[in-house]
Formats: structure tokens, C-alpha cells, sequence
């Protein structure tokens, strides 16, 4: 250690150019191999790692406007909350890991010595999901990175003259989220005089709460989830079970498909919250990484992606939200009216991103994803790794390119996405009309009374 301290020391002392050399590693050097497949718990940084050298990094070019004279006009930005602390249910589920293992484990591997003599659990049930300081900066990040990206939307103009609005989910994760969105804004223009409000809104964030329908046949109904249970209970469940008991040298018994969970989290949380690789992670090769990250995909499949159509229907209400916001920019702009709204930003969970994703036929899969079809779905689209790490956001920015031609892009996570139907000639900027069109059977069907209602017992 010494001696390779020394060694770095005059290497930055003779060769400048190895200042680079020696700090671009030290950034990497903690990240686990498995930290790609933590599907909701995963890092924003893993699905877009050039921030990981420079978090303030924003490529315009990715925009590719069909014409120069393109100029945005408005955005709607629906982002989920920062990186987390546990829910009260995965605090304690990692609390009987650690408990087991320390009582239980054996072996003489670094790893599990380290767990067991310097790791200490310091996850409590009364965490309860909050916000971190790390989800703090991801919300600050990604508010600076979209000023840079549409520096005539997100300004201190717009901010200051009310063209700015901010609408959040009722949760501290949520409303904390917001703030920060906004303290990343007021400290980027050094603002001091003035605060800015949000709304409240969970009828409109937390749609899939107030979907009796939802809650009745998929939220609360225990056999919603089959396809789920039948792969936790199935083959390569039971492998990455057993191989994680080897590396603990306890029984196969000891260990069932919630504790591998646990220990999963452990991994994920350890790495989202403090950047470190933790020991825990040593449970897992890539392989079962890969299982685990297919259980929960399975999951958030089932219960709000494509698995049930009153999944992506509770969005609805959302849905409508966000069309009737661009409908107004856009007659607004049209009619030659002053915006009323440059930017909406809607802060919420990724229960309210992926329903409404769905609705809007994103990552649409070859067929469902099933307890038995593990090995044919490596390809699949749908990843909730890919799709939902904490902060991720769904950007829908209206252009107006001249003589009355509007135009609509979606950027997911800050990455253009091509509407399905729409992926020819007019990607990544169809034309506003035409996704309208596409669309045009659920901006007219899809409202609460024919999806969210119970359905009424005939008999009864
Ligand atoms: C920016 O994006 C463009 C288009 O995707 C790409 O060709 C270019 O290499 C990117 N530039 C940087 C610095 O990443
Ligand atoms: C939210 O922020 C407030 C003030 O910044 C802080 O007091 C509170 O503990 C935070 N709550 C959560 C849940 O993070
Ligand atoms: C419509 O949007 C374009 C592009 O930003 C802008 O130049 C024009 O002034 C807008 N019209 C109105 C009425 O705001
Ligand atoms: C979808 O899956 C079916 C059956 O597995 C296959 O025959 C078909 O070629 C697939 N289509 C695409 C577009 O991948
Ligand atoms: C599903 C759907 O309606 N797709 C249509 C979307 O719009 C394009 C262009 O107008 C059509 O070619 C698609 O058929």
C-alpha cells in the first residue's frame, strides 16, 4: 500500500498526463458486476455511465430536430423520486438474513469475514423508504442536466415568471424529491428572494391507489402474482438458492427465494446509497444476478406492466393529464397566445411511470414474460433495469418546426424512445398530429368509469 502510494505520487508528480490516469479508476473501482441488474433499486448511473465521469454531462446532439428551425416549447417531465432508504418490509427481511448469517455462516473467504466482523447492519425498519442525501443530488443532477439540455424551457426567466410547475405525489420520498428538483435550480441561478410552490397531487401521482378496479383484481389479489411465485419456487430460483447456501456453508433449507431477495437488496442498497461494494454482493455471480433481475421484472410485469390491461388503464387519468397539457402548449402556440406552461415536472414512484408506459406501448414484449420462458426472454425489452432506476423520467417535449409543424419526442431516462407505430421516417420527432392519431382510441376510451370502476356483480 505503501509502496504503491509512492509509486502514484510521482507518477502525478512527473507525468501530468497520469492525474487523469489515476482518478477515472479510483470512480469505477467500486462498482459491483452485478449492479446492471437491480432492476428498481438500480443506480441512474448504470443506465447512463458516461455520468459517472461527469454528472453534469449533456449531449444536445442526441436531439436530432428533423430541421434546425425546430424549437422546443414545451416539456412534461414525469420523474420518479431519488434513491431510497429500505422499506420497513425490506429493512427487516435483510435484518433475518444478517441474523442468519451471522449465526450461521461459516467459512474463511474475505468476504464473509468482513460481514461478520466489520459489516454491521444499520438498516432500520423506521427508515421507511425515505429519500437520501444520494437521491437529494440525483434530483438536483438531473434538474441542472435539463436546463442544460433545453436551456430556453427550464431557465431562470421561466422559473421566476411562474412558468415552471411542479406537481408531486403526496410521499416525504416524493415531496423531498421535488424540492430538490428545485433546489438544484435556485442554487444553479443563485436565487435567493424567492420560493417556489408545488402541488400535492395523488389522485393524479398515485393514480394506481384510487383505481378500485386495480386494487380489487391485481393489488390485493393473491393470485395476481402466480407466474411470479411459480419462478421463485422454480428451477433457477432454487439454483441461485442452493449456490448462495454453498458460498455460506449452510443447508439448502436455510436459504428460500426471500432471502435471496435480501440479500439482493443488501447488495443494491449498499451500492445506491453509500457507492460501496459491499460483501454482500459476493453472493451472487453474474448468472444469478440475471435470475434475480428476471423475478423482479416477472414482478413488475404481472402487477403494472403488460400482464394485466387494468395495469396500464389506471394510468388513465394520468394519461389524459399529460395529453391535455401538450394540447394546450400546442393551440397555445398555434393561436399565437402566451404559454401558460413551458415545463410541468410531476415527481412520482415507478408504479406511476411503468403503468403509464405501458398505456403508451413502450417496450412492448414478444409475448408475456412467464415463470417458464426465463431462457427464452434474455433479449427482452422489457427491463426494469434498463427502464426504472431511481430518477428515472419520461420527457415528452413538444417543437415547433415551422409554418404550423409540431412535433413530439419522448426521451426516457434522457435517451430518445420512438413511439410504437411511428418508428419509420418521423423518428425521433414525429409529428404531434400523428402520435395523437395513434393514440386516438385511448384519448377518446380510456377514462376512469370504463377502466377503474369494480366491475358490478350481475347476480348480486
Ligand atoms: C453526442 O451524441 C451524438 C449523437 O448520438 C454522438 O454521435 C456523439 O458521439 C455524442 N458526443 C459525445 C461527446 O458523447
Ligand atoms: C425532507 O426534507 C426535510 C427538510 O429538508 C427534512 O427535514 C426531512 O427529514 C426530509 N424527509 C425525508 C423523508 O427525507
Ligand atoms: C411557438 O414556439 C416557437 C418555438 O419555441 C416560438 O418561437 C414561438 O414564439 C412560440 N409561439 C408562441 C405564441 O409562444
Ligand atoms: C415472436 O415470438 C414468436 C414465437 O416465439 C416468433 O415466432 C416470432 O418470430 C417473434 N416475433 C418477433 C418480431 O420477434
Ligand atoms: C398502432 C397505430 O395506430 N399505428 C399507426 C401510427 O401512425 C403511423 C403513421 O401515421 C401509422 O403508419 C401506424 O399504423
Amino acid at each position: 500500500m505503501t509502496f504503491f502510494w509512492k509509486f502514484t505520487v510521482i507518477h502525478v508528480l512527473i507525468i501530468p498526463c497520469c492525474v487523469v490516469n489515476y482518478v477515472i479508476p479510483e470512480d469505477n473501482f467500486d462498482i459491483p458486476s452485478i449492479a446492471k441488474y437491480f432492476n428498481t433499486k438500480g443506480r441512474y448511473e448504470e443506465v447512463n455511465p458516461h455520468l459517472i465521469k461527469d454528472i453534469f454531462a449533456v449531449n444536445r446532439s442526441i436531439l436530432q430536430p428533423p430541421s434546425a428551425q425546430c424549437q422546443p416549447f414545451h416539456l412534461t417531465a414525469i420523474i420518479r423520486h431519488g434513491t431510497r432508504y429500505p422499506t420497513s418490509k425490506n429493512a427487516k427481511e435483510m435484518q433475518q438474513l444478517y441474523n442468519m448469517v451471522m449465526s450461521s455462516a461459516s467459512g474463511k473467504e474475505s468476504w464473509l469475514r468482513e460481514i461478520k466482523s466489520q459489516w454491521r447492519m444499520w438498516y432500520t425498519e423506521d427508515m421507511d423508504g425515505r429519500l437520501v442525501q444520494k437521491g437529494v443530488e440525483d434530483h438536483k443532477h438531473l434538474a441542472i442536466r435539463l436546463s442544460k439540455l433545453f436551456p430556453s424551457l427550464i431557465s431562470e426567466e421561466k422559473l421566476r415568471g411562474g412558468f415552471i410547475k411542479f406537481i408531486t405525489s403526496s410521499k416525504h420520498r416524493c415531496v423531498n424529491s421535488t424540492l430538490s428538483f428545485k433546489a438544484g435550480l435556485t442554487e444553479l441561478w443563485a436565487i435567493t428572494d424567492k420560493e417556489f410552490d408545488h402541488a400535492v397531487n395523488d389522485a393524479l401521482m398515485r393514480f394506481f391507489d384510487h383505481c378500485a378496479r386495480f386494487v380489487q383484481e391485481v393489488d390485493k389479489n393473491p393470485t395476481a402474482l402466480s407466474e411470479v411465485d411459480k419462478f421463485r419456487q422454480g428451477p433457477e430460483m432454487r439454483r441461485v438458492t442452493e449456490k448462495i447456501a454453498d458460498r455460506l456453508r449452510v443447508p439448502y433449507n436455510t436459504i428460500n427465494d426471500d432471502m435471496a431477495e435480501a440479500a439482493f437488496y443488501l447488495c443494491a442498497y449498499e451500492f445506491a446509497i453509500k457507492t460501496v461494494n459491499s460483501p454482500w454482493c459476493q453472493l451472487f455471480d453474474e448468472v444469478d444476478a440475471q435470475v434475480m433481475e428476471y423475478a423482479n421484472d416477472l414482478k413488475q410485469f404481472w402487477k403494472r406492466g403488460y400482464g394485466y390491461d387494468i395495469n396500464s388503464k389506471s394510468s388513465c387519468i394520468l394519461f389524459h393529464d399529460v395529453f391535455s397539457r401538450l394540447n394546450r402548449a400546442a393551440d397555445e402556440n398555434r393561436s399565437g397566445q402566451q404559454m401558460t406552461e413551458a415545463v410541468t415536472v410531476q415527481v412520482g414512484h415507478a408504479e406511476t411511470l411503468l403503468p403509464l408506459l405501458t398505456l403508451l406501448g413502450f417496450f412492448k414484449n414478444n409475448g408475456s414474460i412467464t415463470s417458464t420462458n426465463y431462457a427464452t426472454q434474455t433479449q427482452r425489452s422489457f427491463r426494469t433495469s434498463h427502464m426504472l432506476p431511481y430518477a428515472a423520467n419520461l420527457l415528452l417535449v413538444l417543437y415547433d418546426c415551422g409554418a404550423g409543424d409540431l412535433r413530439l419526442q419522448a426521451l426516457l431516462n434522457e435517451q430518445p424512445v420512438t413511439f410504437p407505430g411511428l418508428s419509420d421516417q418521423q423518428a425521433p420527432m414525429p409529428r404531434y398530429e400523428d402520435v395523437k392519431e395513434n393514440y386516438s382510441e385511448l384519448l377518446q376510451a380510456c377514462d376512469l368509469s370504463t377502466g377503474c370502476q369494480p366491475i358490478k356483480k350481475i347476480l348480486a
